[in-house]
């Protein structure tokens, strides 16, 4: 693999590189930081979230030069309202670090933060120089066009993030550590100075965040082609859209990709990006970061960083309007758009070709994200002419057919509801097969053992579920079935462990909806009638709200059939959706 090892200083480099003007570096030099690192113990802190940490990367390394720190709210303001920084530079995103309260009372302006990574190790020094409030909602409504929570961004920020933020200049002490392949990592400096080394000078940039696939390959290659260009795959290994699949087996993907292209035109390196899908803004800052990092050309397709359907199913942004933002602003920026064309196969040639040039008497083929990931959990072939074979095997490794998968059968209802005693006999059924290994994860077991410290208010229930849902992901990962059986009252709580599961696995939530007067006549634990008499506070479903979940695979009465009628439903549509063979169903 090349070598792209750092050069000494980052800024010697950019006269080299005709693209991109000058690099920010950051760091401070070894003396200063071991200064800072001597100080460390004096200072407030913060631990920074795992974005935050690839903010602070791309600020540290130069990525998103000109910027020198986390934005005050001065400089979002600009941002929001012109997409400019206040000295006229381009700039769309806003950079923004939100810390909590209780951190923001121990800083005053004029004085220092330590940002910290997960163990503690000081990566960089902020210098107060504004803390702030920001307008939440203005600020989605600004980057994402919409205040709406169904935008994945929108969503993060509402639910995410801290109400302060602040703002200054910083000081880069270490590099944040990855261990994962680091000899397809680089700063901009490095490559820059390794494509000026080379005499590359007219290189297309090619951001993705899914692997590649034929299509993506032509076009690339077509892209580089006719621009006359080398071509850079830089693909995001940060932060990207829940549910895409993981970036080992896309780095993979792409290793193998890049020995299908002819002679040296192609190179690899992987952005550390957090993703915002924000769209055409997004697709704008997408091309200053590539800018930084010496490319010439970018490409950017119809919804370049969308975050897919609204509600309604209608997709956020206009199809052509990343390419219309970027192409307004190429010239100022110095990197030319190239317009992704969706590229189909034409049978009839046994080739590519762009949709909008298929002769009329061809049909072309494609297949969609969707239909192929069909094929992959049920098994089925996945044709050649689609993605090369080798890819193929990966993507078969790291999704394998249904049947060899966890999942997570995730019981919700009240009190009483049969909750657990589904979850029982769905274990013994499941046991009695004897070919996986089960977990179950009951509500009165789970908080005896996991979340003992645990009551009831609305903030520790999300708690206990969350906790719930990280162990049932890790089991699923690990192609193990949970059998989860809380109240898990709240919506919001449980999408967020259906996306953790999904990510790995299959998820399939029980709404076991037992009336609540049938689950309060049985009162096994005599629990309603101590709620009813005021001697339980904040009981579910008395005077605590239960909200009724509208994404359930199954809903189930227990009034209405015996458990074993039940679990016959939960079996056969585990069946059905090729999670188990018939054996379990009996
Ligand atoms: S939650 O909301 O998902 O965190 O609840 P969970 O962990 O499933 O715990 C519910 C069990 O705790 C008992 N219990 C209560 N339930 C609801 N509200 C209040 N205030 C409460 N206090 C104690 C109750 O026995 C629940 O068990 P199940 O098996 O659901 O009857």
């Amino acid at each position: 693999m090349t070598d792209f090892s750092d050069p000494p200083a980052a800024d010697s480099f950019s006269l080299i590189a005709p693209h991109g003007g000058a690099l920010v570096d950051l760091m401070a030099a070894p003396d200063r930081a071991a200064a800072l690192r001597a100080e460390q113990r004096d200072l407030p802190s913060w631990v920074l979230t795992q974005r935050q940490m690839l903010d602070l990367e791309l600020l540290m390394v130069g990525g998103f030069s000109p910027l020198r720190g986390f934005q005050t709210a001065a400089e979002v303001a600009s941002v929001c309202e012109s997409m400019r920084l206040p000295d006229g530079a381009l700039w769309p995103i806003p950079v923004t670090l939100d810390i909590e309260p209780s951190t923001a009372e121990r800083l005053e302006v004029g004085g220092r933060l330590a940002l910290l990574d997960g163990e503690g190790v000081m990566l960089a020094v902020l210098h107060v120089e504004d803390l702030w409030e920001p307008d939440i909602e203005a600020l989605a409504e600004a980057t994402f066009g919409t205040r709406k929570a169904d935008h994945p961004g929108v969503r993060h920020l509402l639910t995410r993030s801290n109400r302060v933020a602040v703002g200054g200049r910083i000081e880069g002490v270490e590099r944040p550590q990855h261990y994962d392949f680091a000899e397809l990592r680089h700063t901009p400096a490095a490559l820059r100075a390794w494509l000026a080394g080379r005499g590359w000078s007219r290189i297309v940039a090619f951001q993705t965040r899914n692997p590649m696939h034929r299509a993506h390959f032509e076009m690339t290659l077509r892209a580089a082609q006719r621009h006359d260009a080398k071509l850079l795959i830089h693909p995001v290994v940060g932060a990207t859209k829940a549910g895409d699949l993981d970036h080992y087996t896309r780095v993979r993907c792409y290793r193998k990709v890049l020995a299908r292209y002819p002679g040296s035109m192609v190179e690899l390196s992987l952005l550390p990006l957090a993703m915002r899908m924000a769209g055409p803004r997004e697709a704008l800052w997408h091309a200053i970061v590539r800018k930084n990092y010496g490319c010439s050309h970018f490409i950017v397709g119809r919804d370049h960083a969308g975050p897919g359907l609204d509600a309604q199913h209608r997709p956020f942004y206009p199809p052509y309007a990343a390419q219309e933002l970027l192409r307004r602003h190429q010239d100022e920026l110095g990197v030319e758009l190239v317009a992704f064309e969706r590229m189909v196969y034409v049978e009839e040639r046994d080739g590519y070709l762009p949709a909008s040039e298929c002769p009329p008497e061809t049909r072309p083929l494609d297949l969609s994200g969707s239909e192929l990931r069909r094929r992959l959990d049920l098994g089925l072939e996945i044709p050649t002419w689609f993605t090369f074979p080798e890819i193929a095997d990966e993507l078969r490794r790291s999704r394998p057919p249904r049947g060899q998968r966890g999942f997570t059968v995730f019981f919700t209802g009240l009190s009483g509801a049969g909750k657990s005693t589904l979850a029982k006999v769905l274990l013994a059924r499941l046991l009695e097969v004897g070919e996986r290994s089960v977990t179950l994860l009951d509500g009165d077991i789970v908080r005896r053992h996991l979340s003992s410290e645990l009551g009831f208010s609305k903030e520790h229930r999300d708690i206990n579920v969350r906790r719930i849902g990280f162990v049932a992901s890790e089991i699923t990962k690990n192609r193990g079935i949970a059998l989860c059986a809380p109240i898990a009252p709240y919506d919001a709580v449980r999408r967020e462990v259906r996306e953790m599961v999904e990510e790995r696995g299959g998820f399939v939530l029980v709404h076991v909806a037992t009336p609540l007067d049938v689950c309060a006549d049985r009162d096994r634990k005599g629990l309603y009638a101590a709620a009813r008499a005021g001697r339980i506070k904040g009981f579910t479903g008395i005077d605590d709200p239960y909200e009724e979940p509208a994404d359930a695979e199954l809903v189930i009465d227990t009034a209405e059939c015996t458990p074993d009628e039940a679990v016959d439903r939960i079996l056969e549509h585990l069946e059905e959706e090729g999670y188990l063979q018939s054996a379990a169903a009996g």
